[in-house]
């Protein structure tokens, strides 16, 4: 972790959920972006299109552990959110969940994303990001990637264990970013009936067509360009958003390394990535 997700620990874990409150919980990098916005679409699309054109996804889906003096206080920020029910974004690993989400038995959205790809826009994300530590070079990179020495820790722990986390609490839509790409449509059907929503075929086609990458990336309230710790020049935050990109990455050698080390990591074969679609 870096002091921007530590300087408020005890108010952090203090944070008083609401049950109807609507946790979307993600590595970073691994969509949480698209599926906020899917989130909100589908619950203040139409009730309160203003939203869309006036109110950045950032302020909408406050990110519940972010204390950058006076330019976030995630906490703050979910605390005066107007809405109900309150989307809520955290990368947490799940052992660092307030607990009155759990006590509260909010709905939990997890979105995965494969380690490779992930790496990669992780990769990038640390280079334009100055809140983020220098990513450094590829190599080096790729290493720190697997030992796990990451902001929010190993990628392999954080999946895993929400993985198991859903064998005991029953509220987690566990989904993953390369079936979004394959068929985003089919993914917010599965959202609308673990969420209790029925919107429309009308309304569902807008949504579906709303949050497709390159609508995205051209719509400012969404794609981050409004955050000064950012800088676009570097790499913007809406990148490719592909699947497979690792391969322009990636060294035969790398990729050998990666996957024997990924088979000691990954025991559990019922939680499987898919690298290409
Ligand atoms: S963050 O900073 O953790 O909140 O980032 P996050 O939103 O989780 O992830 C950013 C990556 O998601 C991609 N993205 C998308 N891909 C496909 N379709 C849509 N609509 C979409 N929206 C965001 C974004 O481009 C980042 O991935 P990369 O691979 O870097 O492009």
């Amino acid at each position: 972790m870096t002091h921007y997700f530590t300087n408020n620990w005890e108010n952090i874990q203090n944070f008083q959920a609401r049950p109807d409150d609507i946790l979307i919980a993600t590595y970073p990098k691994a969509g949480t972006t698209w599926v906020s916005l899917i989130l909100d679409l589908l619950y203040f699309g139409k009730t309160a299109p203003e939203r869309q054109t006036s109110i950045p996804i950032e302020h909408r889906v406050p990110f519940l552990e972010i204390n950058i003096p006076s330019m976030f206080q995630g906490i703050d920020m979910a605390e005066n959110l107007p809405t109900s029910p309150r989307l809520i974004k955290t990368h947490f690993p799940v052992q660092f969940v307030p607990k009155s989400f759990w006590e509260q038995n909010c709905k939990v959205v997890y979105v995965a994303r494969n380690a490779k790809d992930n790496m990669v826009s992780f990769f990038h994300f640390d280079r334009m990001n100055m809140a983020e530590p220098e990513p450094g070079e590829w190599n080096n990179y790729f290493h720190r990637f697997m030992e796990g020495k990451m902001v929010f820790g190993s990628w392999y722990d954080h999946v895993n264990n929400w993985w198991k986390k859903k064998q005991t609490y029953s509220n987690i839509h566990y989904m993953f970013y390369e079936d979004m790409i394959e068929d985003t449509g089919r993914e917010i059907d599965k959202l609308c009936s673990f969420l209790g929503l029925s919107p429309s075929a009308e309304e569902k086609k807008q949504i579906t067509g709303g949050v497709q990458f390159d609508n995205m990336k051209k719509n400012d309230m969404v794609n981050h360009c409004t955050i000064p710790i950012m800088d676009f020049k570097i790499s913007p935050f809406m990148r490719k958003g592909k699947v497979g990109d690792w391969k322009n990455h990636f060294t035969v050698a790398q990729n050998e390394e990666f996957e024997e080390d990924y088979k000691k990591k990954m025991k559990d074969l019922t939680l499987e990535f898919r690298t290409e679609i």
